[in-house]
């Protein structure tokens, strides 16, 4: 029986990436990073290279195309079963992507920053992933505020769900994902992972990001990144519980272990 959750790999091919910046640069690396990634389990293998980390300046089409394409076309042409998804807010690199042989576009713009990538998932029959952020990573995180951040991160899904359809994607390729950490405050990521059954009322699978991100840190008493995966399994354990179905993590095989657990206890059905 297959696991009633999917678990997308984060291979990230940028120096400035806060938690795997720099180690996967050398496209060589990227793709085995990615091979591994696969063989514990992810059954998305998620490429990208534009660091998202708060703050950080937009990378050129160029530079990003450089990074990615091999990478993609690596894992496309090896032996491997796990799909990939490629983390990009820009039709070019969407394009060479899918060229190479990714299935997903996941845009952590939700199709804001660059509308005619729309058309292009549209034509190609690919998946994709439409996230919230609030504005862009340059500003994201000065003083990040919501009427009630639950129904604001809501309304905007349903939002950028119907642009996405009436652009011809449909509705069954569609992943929803709150964008945990992009433009909130602690307590806005913890009321969105409480209150995730509202998100997962739109109909679309939930994906949800806390992969060692710094919340995680910061409620264990000042984690560095690679000290949080027990936060992270804490967080996709209960996301998956509140609905949550799909989870984009850098450890692959702990996770992987920690959900077949908690999803044999939820049981068949609920
Ligand atoms: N987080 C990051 C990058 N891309 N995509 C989706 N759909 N959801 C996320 O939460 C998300 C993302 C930032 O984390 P990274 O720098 O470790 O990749």
């Amino acid at each position: 029986m297959s696991p009633p959750f999917t678990v997308m790999g984060v291979v990230n091919v940028t120096p400035d990436s806060f938690s795997d910046g720099g180690e996967y640069l050398d496209a060589g690396a990227a793709v085995a990073q990615g091979l591994r990634l696969a063989r514990e389990g992810a059954a998305v293998i998620d490429v990208g290279g534009e660091s998202t980390r708060p703050g950080a300046a937009p990378v050129p089409a160029e530079e990003e195309l450089r990074r990615v394409t091999p990478v993609v076309e690596g894992l496309a042409g090896a032996d491997q079963p796990a799909s990939i998804s490629i983390d990009t807010t820009k039709r070019e690199v969407a394009r060479a992507a899918l060229d190479a042989g990714a299935a997903i576009v996941n845009d952590v713009s939700a199709l804001r920053f660059d509308p005619e990538l729309a058309g292009l998932v549209a034509d190609r029959r690919a998946g994709c992933c439409l996230m919230h952020m609030l504005g862009e990573p340059r500003t994201m995180q000065r003083e990040p505020r919501y009427n009630d951040v639950v129904s604001d991160v809501k309304s905007f899904l349903e939002q950028r769900l119907a642009f996405a359809v009436a652009e011809g994607i449909a509705e069954e390729r569609v992943w929803l994902d709150p964008g945990i950490g992009f433009g909130k405050t602690m307590e806005h990521n913890l009321e969105l992972l409480r209150r995730l059954d509202e998100i997962v009322a739109i109909g679309r699978p939930v994906v949800v990001g806390t992969s060692r991100k710094s919340f995680l840190g910061r409620l264990a008493g000042g984690r560095a990144e690679s000290e949080r995966l027990p936060g992270t399994i804490a967080t996709n354990v209960l996301a998956l519980e509140r609905g949550a179905t799909i989870f984009r993590v850098h450890d692959v095989a702990q996770v992987v272990d920690a959900l077949t657990v908690a999803a044999a206890t939820v049981g068949p059905g609920d």
